[in-house]
């Protein structure tokens, strides 16, 4: 399967729609669940509680953004596949948060999925309709806001916070790669390619990394690691 250049996309078509669809429900849900993560969070770091509901309030903002995106094209996002693709993330996130594993929660939530978001809103871009366009633009500065509060939290941290990160990247990474898997004939069908997107995805979690305080060769063990364990 070939991924279809820009100009051979026909937002029109059923292929595209149906893709288009099961894609926007994977960012309408995604964006739901960073929404109650970061309440979550906001009520386990009650001195960063205000800016984490301010993180939680942007999150909310991008899912009704991206439903707007949708809801231009005349289509419904599908949230069937989603629910289930981002289930296992979901469960991790409440064990770590039951668990008073706030650097389990922090990485889940602040280096896996806002470094998924960042790479496949990067690579939406150059693909995206003139109305969603100038939208994934903002949300993508967003998210490296995002990114950023949960890096210099573990940053700060990074000694005590070094086991628990080790060992929560070896949980989610799989899981993360997993859903990419799942949707890579669908995000062929709206133009994105699947193998660059985990190529940016890797490079971007690896950096995350590298600025918590990981040397370069352990941040490269722990996503080797995770590439075994889809194998
Ligand atoms: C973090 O703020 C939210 C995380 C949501 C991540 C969803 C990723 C979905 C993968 C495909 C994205 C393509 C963009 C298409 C936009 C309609
Ligand atoms: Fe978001
Ligand atoms: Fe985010």
């Amino acid at each position: 399967m070939t991924t279809p250049s820009t100009t051979q996309l026909d937002i029109t078509s059923t292929a595209y729609r149906n893709a288009y669809s099961r894609i926007n429900g994977m960012v309408v849900v995604g964006e739901g669940l960073a929404d109650r993560h970061f309440r979550l969070l906001s009520r386990s770091i009650p001195d960063d509680q205000q800016e984490l509901e301010r993180l939680a309030a942007m999150e909310g903002r991008h899912a009704s953004d991206f439903v707007g995106c949708g809801r231009n094209l005349g289509v419904k996002p599908d949230v069937g596949l989603a629910r289930q693709l981002f289930a296992p993330l979901h469960a991790l996130f409440l064990e770590r948060d039951r668990a008073g594993d706030l650097a389990g929660c922090l990485v889940i939530q602040g280096l896996v999925v806002e470094c998924f978001a960042v790479a496949a809103y990067r690579h939406y871009l150059p693909v995206a309709d003139a109305y969603a366009a100038p939208i994934t633009a903002a949300v993508i500065a967003d998210e490296g806001e995002h990114l950023g509060y949960a890096e210099r939290w573990l940053q700060e941290r990074f000694a005590t916070v070094e086991a628990s990160a080790v060992a929560i990247s070896r949980r989610a990474l799989p899981i993360t790669l997993g859903i990419l898997q799942s949707l890579a004939a669908d995000l062929q069908a709206i133009g994105m390619d699947p193998i660059e997107l985990v190529a940016s995805f890797s490079e971007l979690f690896q950096r995350a990394l590298e600025t918590i305080g990981f040397e370069p060769p352990a941040a490269r063990r722990i996503l080797a690691g995770a590439a075994a364990a889809m194998a």
